[in-house]
C-alpha cells in the first residue's frame, strides 16, 4: 500500500452527495474532509476580515479580504463564488494541510479553480457523481445541517433522532439559505457547462472514476473498494 499523502477530489452537481460521501470515507479513511461550502458559510458566519495567505505557488498575493461578505451575496443567489476568492481560501486551508492525507469536496469547480490546484499538487483520484436533476431538486428541498459542523441530515434518507435537532450536540438544526427553490434551480442549471471542462481534464489525466445513480447507499461500497486499494482503512470493519 502506498504510503504517499492521499490528495483526493469530489465532483458533482449539488445534492448528489458529495458531503455524505466525503463523510463516510472521512469516517472510514481518515482523511481530512475539506468543504469549499463548508469554509465559504464559517466565513460568512464569522462575518469577519480573513486574512487569506496565499504562499501557494503561483497564486495570488498576500492580503485580506472580506470573504464572508462576499460569499453571502452569491450564495444566497446560487452563483459560484468568484474564483479568485475561492481559490486563495482554498489554497490558504490546504497550505496548512500539507502533511495530511484530504479529500475535497465542492472545489474545484471550474477549469480555473482546477489549473491552479493543478499547480499545488497532483491528484490521486477524482470521484464524480451523476445523480438524475430530479432527484437532486428533491433531496436538497429536505436537507437540514448542523452549521457549526457542517453535519447533513435528510428528512428521508438520514433524518435526525430528534426532529430538527442534530443528534451530536443537541443543537437547533437549520435549512440552508442556498437549498431554497429558487437557489436550486439556478446551482442545477449552471453545475453542467461549467463542470465539464473540469471533467475533461481530470479524465485525460487518468485519474477519473465516474459513479451513476439514485442512491447514495449503492454507489457506496464501490466508492469503499476504490479507496481501499489506495489507503487502508482505519477502522476494522466499514462503518457510516
Ligand atoms: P456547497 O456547500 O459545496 P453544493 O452545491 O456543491 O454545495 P451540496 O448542496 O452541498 O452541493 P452535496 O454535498 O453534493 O450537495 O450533497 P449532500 O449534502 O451529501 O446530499 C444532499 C442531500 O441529500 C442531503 O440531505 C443528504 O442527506 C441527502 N442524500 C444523500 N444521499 C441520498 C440518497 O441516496 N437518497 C436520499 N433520499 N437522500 C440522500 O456549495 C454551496 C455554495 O457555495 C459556493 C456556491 O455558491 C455554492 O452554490 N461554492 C463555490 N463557488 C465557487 N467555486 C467553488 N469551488 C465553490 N464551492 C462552493
Ligand atoms: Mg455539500
Amino acid at each position: 500500500m502506498a504510503s504517499k499523502l492521499l490528495r483526493a477530489v469530489i465532483l458533482g452537481p449539488p445534492g448528489s452527495g458529495k458531503g455524505t460521501v466525503c463523510q463516510r470515507i472521512a469516517q472510514n479513511f481518515g482523511l481530512q474532509h475539506l468543504s469549499s461550502g463548508h469554509f465559504l458559510r464559517e466565513n460568512i458566519k464569522a462575518n469577519t476580515e480573513v486574512k487569506v495567505h496565499s504562499k501557494a505557488r503561483g497564486y495570488g498575493a498576500e492580503g485580506t479580504e472580506e470573504v464572508g461578505d462576499m460569499a453571502k451575496q452569491y450564495i444566497e443567489k446560487g452563483l459560484l463564488v468568484p474564483d479568485h476568492v475561492i481559490t486563495r481560501l482554498m489554497m490558504s486551508e490546504l497550505e496548512s494541510r500539507r502533511g495530511q492525507h484530504w479529500l475535497l469536496d465542492g472545489f474545484p469547480r471550474t477549469l480555473i479553480q482546477a489549473e491552479a490546484l493543478d499547480k499545488m499538487c497532483d491528484l490521486d483520484l477524482v470521484i464524480t457523481l451523476n445523480i438524475p436533476f430530479e432527484t437532486l431538486k428533491d433531496r436538497l428541498s429536505r436537507r437540514w445541517i448542523h452549521p457549526l459542523s457542517g453535519r447533513v441530515y435528510n428528512l428521508d434518507f438520514n433524518p435526525p433522532h430528534v426532529p430538527g435537532i442534530d443528534d451530536i450536540t443537541g443543537e437547533p438544526l437549520v435549512q440552508q439559505e442556498d437549498d431554497k427553490p429558487e437557489a436550486v434551480a439556478a446551482r442545477l442549471r449552471q453545475y453542467k457547462d461549467v463542470a465539464k471542462p473540469v471533467i475533461e481534464l481530470y479524465k485525460s489525466r487518468g485519474v477519473l472514476h465516474q459513479f451513476s445513480g439514485t442512491e447514495t447507499n449503492k454507489i457506496w461500497p464501490y466508492v469503499y473498494s476504490l479507496f481501499s486499494n489506495k489507503i487502508t482503512p482505519i477502522q476494522s470493519k466499514e462503518a457510516y
